[in-house]
């Protein structure tokens, strides 16, 4: 490493530290209406039936029951009662946002062994996410399940549903979550728009805040070659053999969730990207993609990837790289976004995995 990359590495440092301080990562409520079943407002021992105020009773049968002394409720006095085959829905107010990882939670229970529920979150009258599974064996005693979903672009903008079913035997549901957390953006000049040139034209092995560490690379203003560009006027174009990378003022946190993501076009057949996710002070790739642009010759696709912290990497620096083979690639907005993983999650890896999963197929 030279000097000048020796400085700027220190300068990207400082302020990714000073942006990680600024945007602290945090969990945002969002609104669902009598979440916790307290209304219609029943006696102790008694039950609404077909009747939950702001949920829609979509199949079965299903109301607000207050069960005084069979139950120790996490929250309020009544719970919603669901016979098998019943499903609640609710449609909600706030919109799907970019940049977000929704996380949605509810308590179930039973007084029968062979209940199971269903949560399911919708968008576009499409399932986009569900959990499956049984309440805990022990009659009357409540646990917390929840699924986590990450928007794909086609659905940004769109309003979320809430589906709760049971199936089997009659479940019991107590106040329902969702909490959309916010990721943290860490990379700088992350969609190529400096340095700023004129339409038509480009820098040659120079891009703001990134290092150039092999081949040739620069930013490039396409003007009409690009129908959409995915964030400004410009992009990063590499040729192939060129690597970029970018060090990153974040150190990798305990129990965190690592998304990074990023477009890729090329005016080729043969180009492909590699995007990768650097220990910096190890120099070990924590997770890397590689593959092909849309065949369609300057289309931008994102592509991402999730890495969850690993003990052995904790409070070293992060690194991104991105590298081109076969043909000339154009990049753009590459962002990388973090979530603390809630304790009860870190039990779901398996369905983490299936998430980047599903997240790659649709994208
Ligand atoms: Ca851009």
């Amino acid at each position: 490493m030279n000097s000048q990359a020796r400085i700027m590495v220190v300068l990207c440092a400082v302020m990714g530290l000073l942006m990680a301080f600024l945007v602290p990562a945090s969990a945002a409520p969002i609104t669902i209406l009598n979440p916790s079943f307290e209304s219609p407002s029943v006696a102790q021992g008694t039950n609404s039936w077909d009747a939950i105020t702001n949920w829609t009773i979509s199949s079965g049968d299903a109301g607000v029951w207050n069960p005084g002394p069979w139950y120790a409720i996490p929250y309020g006095s009544q719970v919603a009662w669901m016979n098998a085959g019943a499903t609640i829905s609710q449609t909600l107010g706030a919109t799907i946002a970019p940049n977000s990882l929704y996380y949605l939670q509810a308590y179930v229970a039973s007084g029968w062994y062979n209940a199971s529920y269903t949560l399911q979150l919708v968008a576009d009258n499409t399932v986009v996410a569900q959990i499956t599974g049984q309440p805990p064996a022990q009659p009357f005693i409540f646990q917390q399940v929840g699924l986590l979903y990450q928007p794909s672009n086609q659905y940004i903008g769109d309003n979320l549903q809430i589906n709760i079913s049971a199936a089997g035997a009659a479940l019991d549901v107590n106040k329902v979550t969702l909490n959309r957390y916010i990721e943290v953006p860490y990379i700088l000049n992350p969609s190529f728009e400096s340095p700023s040139v004129a339409q038509g034209t480009n820098s040659w092995d120079n891009i703001t805040n990134w290092i150039i560490t092999s081949g040739d690379a620069g930013v490039w203003n396409p003007g009409p070659w690009y129908t959409t560009i995915p964030a400004g006027n410009q992009i990063a174009w590499m040729h192939a053999g060129a690597t970029i990378c970018q060090f990153l003022g974040v150190k990798i946190k305990a129990n965190t969730l690592y998304n990074l993501q990023a477009y890729f076009a090329s005016g080729w057949y043969n180009a492909s990207y590699t995007l990768q996710l650097v220990d910096a002070q190890d120099n070990v790739v924590l997770a890397q993609i590689t593959g092909q642009p849309p065949a369609q010759p300057f289309i931008f696709q994102q592509e991402g990837l999730l890495y969850q912290s690993n003990s052995q990497y904790i409070g070293d620096n992060l690194e991104i790289r991105i590298s081109a083979a076969g043909a000339a690639l154009d990049v753009d907005e590459v962002t990388l976004t973090s979530i603390p993983i809630p304790s009860t999650l870190l039990l779901l890896g398996s369905g983490i995995a299936g998430m980047a999963l599903m997240w790659r197929r649709r994208s």
